[in-house]
């Protein structure tokens, strides 16, 4: 069957700020002249002190390293605020609609935003935090999330936000890691009606994190939590002391801005961090061109801040553009599954952005939620987040742009700090499903296992061949393991850890993780840390956890479980498992299914054979391959006979 291709609409093609023709010369330029191209872009951002050198970079062992604008000084905060007050400061930054939507919406103005944050930034250097220092942040979406990242950012403080979903556990992990001595929080979180215990998850938390010394605790639903003398501090009572004055630091392009925790196929979770300048310029020249920006149109992403497209694409590529940020507490469905319709009309949304596992979710319950609303402020809808199915790519474009909205499918990670192939809506033909092109800079290659180059239509694995100035630059506390993540498997290159098709006309398909990653409503989970959660369970000996098909979040997180030799298994134990992950863990780590089995299959050497755990995860047992290096072949059968099958 021929792929569906949906042409560039003429009005954008005559109005965007970049056409097919301009795409084409800057893409050349950036790979021909990385110097001369980046020089330029960077003049978006205000220098403190202009940069000298633009680019210091080699993916190679013997001389590593990842270095942009690296004598230039700046501040992010500044480009995010201070800069726009004369020219916009009446003008509104960040539009909040709360969970419900019975409350007040807020509307918080450029001006306003500067002046909330210095008073921050001054009660941060109160409570003693320096240049460098890691602030640690778990709060919901509120409005003072992004007070606080920028807040850290004026005085040079690294921030590490934590999914305000994650459990204790995680949090103190997170804080250990980092080694964080602050706290940001709020008494509780509300989303979809329901409340979450923040400042409770703190306390739990805390209790192994002894060099924690500071919390600063919102208060949001006004529910009474008790608060910790000499630790715990008011939000707003501590903030309404500090001067509105606060001038920002000057950091270097290399000074790091923040650390942002995400899974790999291995071990905990690593502390990707992200530096100052070359961050700054990726995430405002990404915002721009993808959403074709202009200031004062009205820009919604619906993702949470405490993921990687919250920090780009709600609060600093947005921010550095002079846009007006749509911020929303709630989920999709609640009240009802037209929330993000009326939400659309209500603000006049422009441009919106959200995930596959969403627009699934909102389909599954029929077109009259999304048609009994207008949307005919929408122009442009981007995605985000995993692969989308070109069913869910359909209705979005026909149901909910009522085929009049271009939709931008941008491929990125945590790592590469914003978009790295996507469609540009004035320049880029469609393909359902497809991530289509490279944006400037970005060279993506396709290798074999072996990492034999591929050229032309064909299927393989995705590294980028050169760096771009939104790479991450380390994983905080392991340098080595930063190198051995991303620059082993194919040296001289970065490992996405991504699959990927590219067709004949030279568009790229993401056809998902190929390591030990899956993802789960387009959250990154490692099989690993869901194995470690699972056997550090008393009755669990053993446990193997693979990736499945699910209709609404994309792969759902299939268990086989082997259990001590006393233990018997039952709906009971079942029950607790799924119960133990979540408060390990967090929700987002539910098991969709688990299946206890004696034994696991292994080779001879003891090795779990994964690739046939996750055929049986599948439903597939019709390609099992080869199973003859496996130390008791029997054993597949009886995980097959022994399938439950999911709710
Ligand atoms: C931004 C973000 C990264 C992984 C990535 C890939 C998947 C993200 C995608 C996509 C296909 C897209 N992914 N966007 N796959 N098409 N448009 O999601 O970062 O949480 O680090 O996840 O998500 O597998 O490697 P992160």
């Amino acid at each position: 069957m021929a792929e569906a291709i949906y042409p560039v609409p003429s009005e954008w093609a005559k109005n965007a700020l970049i056409d097919a023709a301009r795409y084409e010369d800057m893409y050349a330029r950036s790979l021909e002249d990385p110097e001369g191209f980046w020089r330029g872009e960077a003049q978006r951002i205000d220098w403190i002190k202009p940069f000298s050198v633009v680019k210091q970079t080699s993916f190679h062992e013997a001389d590593f390293g990842i270095s942009w604008f690296t004598d230039g000084t700046l501040n992010l905060s500044a480009n995010c605020l201070d800069r726009h007050l004369a020219e916009r400061g009446d003008a509104v930054a960040i539009l909040w609609e709360p969970d419900d939507p019975k409350n007040p919406e807020r509307r918080i103005t450029y001006r306003e935003l500067h002046e909330a944050v210095c008073r921050f930034a001054n009660l941060l250097k109160a409570r003693g935090v320096k240049r460098g220092e890691r602030v640690t942040i778990y709060l919901p979406m509120v409005p003072e999330a992004a007070v606080a990242m920028l807040a850290c950012a004026r005085i040079g403080a690294i921030h590490s936000i934590v999914f305000a979903g994650f459990s204790p556990d995680a949090l103190g992990g997170r804080i250990q890691d980092c080694d964080s001595r602050i706290v940001l929080t709020s008494d509780e979180g509300l989303r979809g009606g329901k409340k979450i215990a923040l400042k409770a998850n703190v306390d739990e938390a805390l209790k192994a994190c002894p060099g924690v010394d500071t919390v600063i605790v919102l208060g949001h639903t006004g529910a009474d939590v008790p608060m910790v003398k000499g630790r715990d501090i008011d939000w707003a009572s501590a903030v309404s002391e500090q001067s509105a004055h606060c001038p920002p630091e000057e950091m270097n392009a290399e000074d790091p801005l923040f650390i942002l925790y995400t899974s790999g196929s291995t071990g905990k979770p690593k502390g990707v961090l992200h530096t100052t300048g070359g961050y700054s310029v990726w995430a405002s020249m990404t915002h721009e061109y993808v959403f074709d920006y202009r200031p004062g149109q009205i820009y919604w992403c619906a993702a949470d801040i405490g993921w990687v497209t919250g920090h780009s694409y709600v609060v600093y590529g947005p921010l550095m553009n002079g846009a007006t940020t749509v911020m929303f507490e709630g989920v999709p469905n609640f009240p009802d599954p037209s929330r993000f319709w009326q939400v659309v009309d209500k603000f006049q949304v422009e441009i919106f952005y959200g995930a596959p596992t969403a627009l699934r979710a909102l389909m599954r319950e029929g077109d009259d939620w999304v048609k009994k609303t207008s949307r005919q402020s929408l122009r442009l809808l981007g995605s985000v987040g995993e692969p989308i199915n070109p069913e869910a790519w359909s209705w979005y474009h026909e149901v909910v742009g009522e085929g009049r909205c271009p939709i931008v499918d941008t491929w990125w990670q945590t790592e590469t700090g914003g978009a790295m192939i996507t469609p540009l809506p004035g320049a880029t033909a469609l393909k359902p499903g497809s991530a289509s092109k490279p944006l400037f800079g970005v060279k993506p290659m396709l290798l074999d296992n072996d990492g034999t180059v591929l050229d032309g239509s064909t299927d393989g694995c995705l590294v980028i061949a050169d760096s771009w100035p939104g790479q991450m630059r380390t994983v905080w506390g392991d340098h080595e393991r930063f190198f051995q993540t991303y620059f082993t498997t194919f040296p001289g290159y970065y490992f996405t850890g991504d699959g990927c098709r590219r067709d004949e006309d030279g568009y790229f398909w993401i056809t998902g993780r190929i390591d030990d990653v899956i993802n789960v409503s387009g959250h990154r989970m490692g099989t690993a840390e869901v194995e470690s959660a699972l056997v550090a369970h008393p009755a669990v000996a053993e446990a193997a956890v693979v990736g499945m098909p699910h209709e609404i979040k994309g792969q759902g997180i299939y268990a086989f479980v082997t259990c001590n030799a006393e233990i018997e298994p039952d709906e009971e134990l079942r029950r607790d498992l799924i119960k133990w992950v979540r408060h390990e863990i967090g929700p987002i780590a539910t098991p969709d299914v688990i299946q206890f089995t004696p034994s696991l299959p292994k080779t001879r050497s003891g090795k779990i054979m994964r690739r046939i755990l996750r055929k049986i995860g599948e439903n597939d047992f019709s390609n099992l391959g080869d199973t003859s290096t496996l130390a008791d072949p029997s054993v597949v059968d009886n995980l097959i006979a022994g399938r439950p099958q999911p709710a």
